[in-house]
C-alpha cells in the first residue's frame, strides 16, 4: 500500500521541462549514408517505443506533438527523415510519436487529404496539443527550430539548401507547418480537393488569414532544412485546377475539410520508428 503511495508521488512530482532544453546544439551538419536501412536507424534510437512513441523520462513535456508525414514510394527519404528527426525531438524533450501516413492506390497523389487524415487518426489515439505537418524530404538543421505550437499558426521552413535559404516567397506556408489542435480544427483543416502539386499550401495559409490569425516563422539562421534530392513523382502531377481552387476558398471552406474527409482506411500499423495508416482514396470521386 505505502510503496504503491510512494510510486505513484514520484509520478506527480515530475516537475514541467524547460522551456527552452538544455540538450539542444544548434545548427548540425547532416549526413545522409547512402546505404541506411530502418534497421540500423532502429538500433540507434532505443528509446523510442512501439509506434514512434517517446517521451522524456526526467520532466513533464510542455506539448504532446504528433508529426504527420504523407508518404507515397519515398522509402529513402523516410529513413534519412526518421534517423535526424528522432533525436532531434529527444533533444528537444517532447512527448511525440510519428506518424506515416501512406496513400495506396493509384489515384493522383493528395498531400492535402491525407494530412486531415492524419489529424483524425493521430486524436483516436491521443489527444494531441499540436501537429507538425512534415514533408517526407525536408530534414531540419537546427533544433532550436521547436516543433512545438504557438498562440499563432507557425511556418517551420524559412529557406532549404536548394533556395540558398531564402524564403521562397512572403506569404509562403509549404514544408512544415505547426498549428494546434484547435487552430487546424478552427479552419476545418486543408482542403480535400487537391489532386497532385500544390496549391494546398496556400489554401490552408488562406483559412488561417480568414481566421484572423498570423503566420509566425523562427529567424532564418533557425528555419534551415536539407531536402533531399528528387524529381515531380509519377502520379504527383501539377494540379492545373490550383488556381481556380484557390480562389473557391472562402465559399468552400466549411465544408471543404476536416468535416468532410471520408477515406477508406486499410490498415494502422505501430511500427518500432512510426505509426503507418495506410488509406485508400478510392472509393471517392
Ligand atoms: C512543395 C512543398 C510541399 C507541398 C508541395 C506541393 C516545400 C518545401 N514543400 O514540395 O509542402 O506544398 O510543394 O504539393 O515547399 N509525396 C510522396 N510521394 C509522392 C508525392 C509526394 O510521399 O509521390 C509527399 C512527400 O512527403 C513530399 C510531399 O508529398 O515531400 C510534397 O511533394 P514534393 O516533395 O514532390 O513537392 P515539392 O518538393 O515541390
Ligand atoms: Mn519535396
Amino acid at each position: 500500500e505505502t510503496l504503491t503511495y510512494g510510486a505513484n508521488m514520484k509520478k506527480a512530482e515530475l516537475g514541467n521541462c524547460p522551456s527552452v532544453s538544455p540538450n539542444l546544439r544548434g545548427q548540425s551538419k547532416l549526413i545522409f549514408k547512402p546505404d541506411l536501412t530502418l534497421e540500423e536507424v532502429q538500433t540507434e534510437n532505443p528509446k523510442v517505443s512501439s509506434g514512434g512513441r517517446y517521451h522524456p523520462e526526467k520532466c513533464k513535456a510542455l506539448q504532446r506533438v504528433a508529426i504527420l508525414i504523407p508518404h507515397r514510394n519515398r522509402e529513402k527519404h523516410l529513413i534519412y527523415l526518421l534517423e535526424h528527426l528522432h533525436p532531434f525531438l529527444q533533444r528537444q524533450q517532447l512527448d511525440y510519436g510519428i506518424y506515416i501516413i501512406h496513400q495506396t492506390g493509384s489515384k493522383k497523389f493528395n498531400r492535402a487529404k491525407l494530412l486531415n487524415v492524419g489529424y483524425l487518426e493521430a486524436l483516436k489515439e491521443v489527444n494531441w496539443d499540436c501537429f507538425i505537418f512534415h514533408d517526407v524530404d525536408l530534414v531540419p538543421e537546427n533544433d532550436f527550430n521547436l516543433y512545438m505550437c504557438g498562440d499563432q499558426p507557425k511556418h517551420l521552413v524559412v529557406g532549404r539548401n536548394s533556395t540558398g535559404y531564402r524564403l521562397r516567397y512572403s506569404k509562403y506556408f509549404g514544408g512544415v507547418t505547426a498549428l494546434s489542435r484547435e487552430q487546424f480544427f478552427k479552419v476545418n483543416g486543408f482542403s480535400n480537393s487537391y489532386w497532385g502539386w500544390g496549391g494546398e499550401d496556400d489554401d490552408l495559409r488562406l483559412r488561417v488569414e480568414l481566421h484572423k490569425m498570423k503566420i509566425s516563422r523562427p529567424s532564418s539562421d533557425v528555419g534551415k532544412y536539407t531536402m533531399i534530392f528528387h524529381t515531380r513523382d509519377k502520379g504527383n502531377e501539377v494540379n492545373m485546377d490550383r488556381m481556380k481552387l484557390l480562389h473557391q476558398m472562402s465559399r468552400v471552406w466549411k465544408t471543404d475539410g476536416l468535416s468532410s474527409c471520408s477515406y477508406k482506411l486499410i490498415s494502422v500499423e505501430h511500427n518500432p520508428l512510426y505509426t503507418n495508416i495506410t488509406v485508400d482514396f478510392w472509393t471517392e470521386l
